[in-house]
């Protein structure tokens, strides 16, 4: 069994369980800055200390108005070659094979059932991300995208959030919406465009959306999606509700500037926000070693006085429990928190990529030995929540489910060609009325324009 921290941690108070669990985490904590780099007024080099005039409580420190900063009388730099320091480390529960790790906290527990369910969608994500990618090959549907090898990422913080949490996903992630309900159907639908999807048609494949759900509509357009989190958490926070904003973002997303505009407001305005970075280890082609020179993306949080812990993505029970002390947090403080989830992005970068040509094969083999579904199905069979059986049987149903999905999806009428102008304004503008009638005329002159499949009118 784990160490149930989580008695222990839950009668501290609130802000003792989150120190416990950063300090449970730190294997190895960063070293102080050395004398002389921070931290106050120090005599000048080679002074005996006693010469050093003592600083009166005046003249000690520099007041201003964002803040008041202690002075050194030597130059204290810090940063890059300055003061390297070790790595923020990563809070895992399970080790590489998804045996337990010894002492590991663990301050929210899993239920069985939450843990079944859990482990239910990881192999429905899996069996979806598999057929739906073969069926693109195949002509299909016109793009795809997998989550594999970060599905434990997607699927452990999902399992952590309240159903009132609003969403604002990347693309890689759905798994989150899978564990909200989103059905196959929906998301076959999705991505045959057809009629039964609320965006349409209007959209690429994989742009999943849910108002039901709280699940915004996906935006390709990297990192918009942080600033519109921030502004909905802050929303939030107005109402005074129960409830957080979660953004899901990349490694390469990260290197947008949205990303840093949208971690000093969430800051400054104390909005109730849960950043979560899937370092992935890649942008399409470029290494995460390409996009950054400090420590990852964690190592950004706290420059913006933002609540940051690092995270094994892999590492299903640790993520959920990083996800639920980050949702404690953002609620009980109104502040935001990042969470950097360290993962691999196992498959392709989507159907229109070979990531063969890029980075080795080696690399890929070692990563897909540590795969998150299966450290997870190690962890509840050891329990004795799940077993051989159990998984054949959910396997087999989520495989008839997926091809069920898709051939319905695909036998679905399409939209007509008329609903792109609509959805956007209550009545229609003039301007739309135009262009319509003009398609329209278009297509009448020239009826191969129009793919057969669409009705036109
Ligand atoms: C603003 C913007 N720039 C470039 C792109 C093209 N693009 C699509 S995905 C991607 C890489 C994103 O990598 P990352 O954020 O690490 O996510 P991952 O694909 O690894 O999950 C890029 C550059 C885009 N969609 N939007
Ligand atoms: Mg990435």
């Amino acid at each position: 069994m784990l160490t149930r921290a989580s008695v222990a941690l839950r009668a501290c108070s609130a802000a003792r369980g989150a120190r416990a669990l950063a300090a449970a985490a730190a294997a190895s904590p960063p070293p102080p800055l050395s004398p002389g780099t921070a931290g106050g007024e120090q005599p000048p080099s080679g002074a005996p200390a006693s010469a050093a005039a003592s600083p009166t409580a005046a003249d000690d420190r520099m007041d201003f108005p964002g803040g008041s900063v202690p002075f050194s009388r030597s130059p204290a730099w810090v940063g890059g070659a300055f003061s390297p320091r070790a790595p923020l480390p990563c809070y895992r529960t399970l080790d590489a094979s998804g045996r337990e790790v010894p002492g590991a906290a663990v301050p929210h527990p899993l239920s069985r059932e939450v843990a079944v369910k859990m482990y239910e969608t990881m192999v429905r994500l899996q069996t979806a991300d598999t057929i739906f990618y073969e069926a693109q090959r195949q002509g299909r549907f016109s793009f795809y995208m997998t989550s594999s090898g970060e599905e434990a990422t997607a699927i452990g913080s999902a399992a952590a959030l309240s159903p009132d949490d609003v969403v604002f996903s990347q693309y890689r992630e759905q798994g989150v919406i899978m564990y909200r309900g989103f059905t196959l159907l929906d998301m076959a639908n999705q991505c045959f465009g057809n009629m039964h999807e609320q965006g349409r048609g209007r959209q690429m494949p994989i742009h999943y959306g849910s108002r039901a759900l709280n699940f915004h509509t996906i935006s390709s357009t990297l990192t918009t999606q942080l600033p519109h989190a921030v502004g909905a958490a802050y929303a939030l926070k107005l109402d005074k509700r129960d409830a957080v904003a979660v953004a899901y973002f990349g490694d390469g997303a990260a290197s947008e500037g949205d990303f840093h505009a949208a971690l000093n407001f969430a800051a400054t305005l104390g909005a109730p926000v849960i950043f979560v970075c899937r370092n992935n280890g890649w942008a399409i082609s470029t290494p995460a070693t390409d996009q950054y020179r400090g420590d990852g993306i964690a190592g950004r949080g706290p420059g913006y006085g933002v609540a940051t812990l690092r995270v094994d993505g892999g590492d299903a029970i640790a993520v959920y429990n990083a996800t639920a002390e980050a949702r404690r947090v953002a609620l009980e403080q109104q502040a935001p928190v990042l969470l950097e989830a360290m993962s691999y992005r196992s498959g392709h970068h989507s159907t229109s990529d070979d990531s063969s040509r890029y980075r080795a094969a080696e690399e890929m083999r070692q990563w897909r030995a540590r795969d998150p579904v299966a450290r997870f199905q190690r962890w509840l069979v050891d329990q004795g929540w799940w077993d051989d059986a159990a998984d054949a049987a959910a396997r087999q149903a989520a495989r008839r489910e997926v091809i069920q999905a898709l051939e319905a999806a695909q036998k679905a009428p399409k939209p007509p060609l008329s609903s792109m102008f609509e959805d956007v304004y209550a009545e229609m503008p003039w301007h739309l009325e135009a262009q319509q009638r003009q398609v329209m005329a278009h297509v009448a002159a020239h009826p191969d324009a129009c793919p057969a499949d669409i009705p036109v009118k």
